[in-house]
């Protein structure tokens, strides 16, 4: 008989390529053969460690001392190479310096102040479903999570009413940025001079209307929260990270619901378990797949030692599907399943702070269709949206009866 050893430096090796294309489009055999393998493996590939399974991709997320963020949240290391912005106060960013600017940041993006949003939220919402109701087959991508965050975001940070459709693409680049320089990155950079002009201009003081979330950012540095050259890099923030996020979550959400039938039906007969569908969606296809960390010393995890000055990924789309923590049926769509605990939106001290309006919107938009449509059924086959970081579509051809 063999026994293991306690703590060990033979990490097991993965030669499949989790940047490529289809991986990317359709990533959960992958995520299992990972979580299978070991709690820790090398992909040879990059030179990065990877975790794949909930708990110690929830511990590492915990660990902000050994795993940080401050030499970049992709795969590129700030302490090696130059990134390609300045990086990002809160993202890229570890205590104490991060500690500032995320209590300035979770001030602006308060429940309090999301709840002011409500309203209006929950009436474009509801104008867009009757819109989409009527027509009777739509694009839930083009028509409607694209169309509806586009449509509130934008106003709610106070941007100037040109340019918007800047922002999508802008969204792209940065999460392609956080992966390999493929294709995907190349052909994102390659427009992109005019999208991050168009950003840069939209992040200062005098573009920004009152009353906004730019608006209320600029005032936090009036009161010496944070400084002014501190004040255009986290607008920066919301305009990097509050977009296609949204998107990606509504568009999941719809084609979790759409392929999942008796899904829609339990949603339809009760609008309220909006909130739920909108964690279980987040859990079952996660928008945001993968991050990294870089570990600030050595460590061991699960009995595999990882050195100091390593690139770790961390699959958080493996985590939300990992039968260790959700059960044999981590794979199925199922709205009443308690989904909380996923890590969709990161935790520890870098968990979404933007969560507040995701919730909102994604919310408003689940109830106001919930309310409107009897069945949905896919109408076409949906399109993949590949990017290094998100998981989504490109188009999910919709049809529905009305209630
Ligand atoms: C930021 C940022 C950018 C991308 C993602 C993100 C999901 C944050 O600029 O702070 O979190």
């Amino acid at each position: 008989m063999t026994s293991q050893p306690a703590v060990t430096d033979a990490v097991p090796t993965f030669d499949d390529d989790p940047f490529g294309r289809e991986i990317l489009t359709d990533p959960y055999e992958f995520h299992r053969a990972l979580r299978d393998l070991a709690p820790v493996v090398l992909l040879p590939r990059y030179g990065v460690y990877a975790m794949g399974r909930f708990d110690d991709v929830h511990a590492s997320l915990q660990n902000w001392q050994t795993f940080v963020s401050g030499r970049g949240a992709g795969l590129s290391d700030f302490a090696k190479e130059e990134p390609w912005r300045p990086p990002s106060l809160l993202l890229e960013a570890d205590p104490p310096d991060h500690t500032v600017v995320r209590k300035a940041m979770g001030d602006v993006v308060s429940p309090r102040t999301v709840r002011a949003l409500r309203a209006g939220f929950q009436i474009r919402a509801e104008r867009l479903a009757d819109q989409l109701v009527e027509q009777g087959t739509f694009d839930a991508v083009s028509d409607l999570a694209e169309k509806y965050p586009l449509e509130v975001f934008p106003d709610a940070v106070g941007l100037p009413p040109t340019g918007r459709e800047n922002l999508l693409p802008y969204g792209a680049l940065a999460f392609n940025a956080f992966g390999p320089h493929n294709d995907l990155l190349d052909a994102a950079l390659a427009e992109a001079a005019p999208v991050q002009e168009w950003v840069l201009a939209s992040c200062q003081r005098d573009a920004l209307t009152p009353g906004g979330f730019g608006a209320q950012i600029w005032e936090a540095a009036d009161r010496g929260d944070i400084t002014k050259e501190q004040a255009p890099l986290l607008v920066r923030s919301l305009l990097t990270a509050g977009v296609d996020t949204t998107v990606y979550g509504i568009g999941n959400s719809m084609y979790a619901l759409a392929s999942n039938p008796d899904q829609w039906d339990t949603l339809h007969r009760d609008p309220e378990l909006a909130k739920f569908a909108f964690d279980e969606a987040l859990r079952w296809e996660s928008p945001v797949q993968t991050f990294f960390r870089t570990t600030s010393r050595e460590v061991t995890v699960s009995g595999t030692r990882i050195p100091e000055g390593s690139k770790v990924l961390l699959f958080l789309g493996s985590a939300n599907r990992d039968p260790r923590r959700w059960g044999a049926d981590a794979d199925r769509f199922d709205i009443r399943r308690s989904a909380a605990g996923h890590v969709a939106f990161g935790m520890g001290i870098h968990q979404c702070v933007g969560q507040p309006v995701a919730r909102l919107e994604t919310e408003m938009v689940l109830k106001a269709l919930a309310v409107r449509v009897r069945t949905v059924e896919l109408a076409g086959e949906p399109k993949a949206r590949l990017n290094n970081t998100l998981k989504g579509w490109a188009s999910i051809p919709l049809r529905v009866t009305p209630a």
